[in-house]
């Protein structure tokens, strides 16, 4: 259904049939927080919630803008001319889809021009990477129709970079790389250092469990001071350390480590980082062991350590982790880069409405605004889908 109307969108706002339609997954992260800028491991899984594209190419060096979800003054067709693209010149929603067509651009690839109608489900704020998703989409499209041959995590690098150079926020490779190459019923165990990836199943549902999304309706924002002090800091500390990522720093030699750090500030990243991937190390053996309920307490691990030592957190954030727990949940932590956003708790499928109704009355109780809680099942990654 969405397809068709983005589709039929399309064709009253720019008078032709576009050449396909495509669409790119939102994520949500099982474990491995602020580890991919370290050269660490991730561990997300794709939402069913999807930016959907429209497109048709160009051949004189115009690109055309439209999406549904934006409305008021900056809603309609915004025009830009491929030539005039430079990074940080745009502070509005179509930097992301004008930094991939830059980005690929750049690389020498031979875009010409597009009409790119979106439309998105993806909830924008809420750590659940709809910038990814945009890009990837956008991404992808142009990929397919201009023949490019990138598949996968180079079609993720090339978003990274939009992101990174063009919005000019210094984000990770691990939304992109979801949004590309999830697949469905699966959980994507991610090198961020070689790239290599291993498909890992993950079907609560089989086993009587669930996984909530809590979006807090907090809004968080990546090109913001306080994730790029983060990554500043984890790169200090690996500099210290002498080793190129802390993700060379090993688990077991943690405590030597930690003592020849003098700034209690990077020491408590360095923690951090290393602990949490030894945290995705030990989910991914948990998982292959079948022993899925286990997983719990390692994701509520990672939410002390992203809490108190990474310190990204934030109080509503705490809140849902804290309630759900003391409501029977058997995990929670925040998922994405974090200052709000969204958490995950991991429960049984008979303690789903429990928990939900406690989240919902402590929030209203602490004057939070009502969180958005749903169900979040692995699904598909970046397709065409017509
Ligand atoms: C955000 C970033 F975009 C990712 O690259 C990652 O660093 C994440 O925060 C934290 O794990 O989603």
């Amino acid at each position: 259904m969405a397809k068709q109307q983005v589709r039929e969108r399309f064709v009253e706002l720019y008078g032709a049939e576009p050449e396909g339609v495509w669409s790119a997954p939102g994520r949500v992260n099982l474990i491995g927080e602020h580890t991919d800028y370290n050269d660490g491991f991730v561990m997300p899984f794709a939402l069913p919630h999807v930016t959907t594209a429209a497109v048709a190419r160009r051949t004189d060096g115009v690109l055309r803008l439209h999406s549904a979800d934006i409305q008021g003054t900056a809603a309609g067709v915004v025009e830009l001319a491929l030539d005039a693209l430079a990074p940080g010149s745009d502070p509005s929603w179509t930097a992301y889809p004008a930094g991939v067509v830059w980005a690929l651009r750049e690389a020498g690839h031979p875009v010409t021009g597009a009409d790119i109608h979106l439309s998105s489900t993806v909830p924008t704020g809420a750590g659940l990477s709809s910038s990814a998703a945009l890009e990837v989409v956008v991404a992808l499209a142009l990929n397919d129709l201009f023949g490019l041959g990138l598949m996968g995590w180079k079609l993720a690098r090339l978003c990274q970079r939009a992101e990174n150079v063009y919005v000019g926020a210094p984000t990770g490779i691990m939304d992109q790389t979801a949004s590309a190459c999830c697949e469905e019923g699966h959980a994507l165990f991610l090198d961020t250092r070689d790239l290599s990836q291993k498909q890992i199943p993950f079907d609560l549902a089989a086993e009587g469990l669930r996984l909530l999304v809590v979006d807090t309706q907090v809004k968080h924002a990546h090109s913001g001071g306080e994730y790029g002090k983060r990554r500043a800091g984890c790169e200090q500390g690996a500099a210290l350390l002498g080793v190129d990522a802390l993700r060379d720093v090993p688990y077991d030699g943690l405590d030597e480590a930690l003592a020849r750090l003098g700034d209690e500030e990077v020491r408590r990243m360095v923690r951090h980082v290393v602990t949490e991937d030894h945290r995705v190390e030990r989910v991914v053996s948990l998982l292959e062991a079948g022993d899925t309920r286990a997983i719990g307490p390692v994701l509520t691990e990672g939410h002390a350590s992203l809490r108190d030592d990474f310190r990204v957190s934030a109080p509503e954030l705490d809140l849902v982790v804290e309630v759900a727990l003391s409501a029977g949940a058997l995990g929670a932590r925040m998922t994405g880069g974090g200052f709000g956003g969204s958490a995950i708790v991991l429960v049984e499928a008979t303690d789903v409405e429990t928990v939900t109704k406690s989240v919902t009355e402590a929030f209203a109780a602490a004057d939070f605004a009502a969180p958005r809680v749903f169900e979040a099942v692995p699904a598909a990654g970046a397709r065409r889908v017509s």
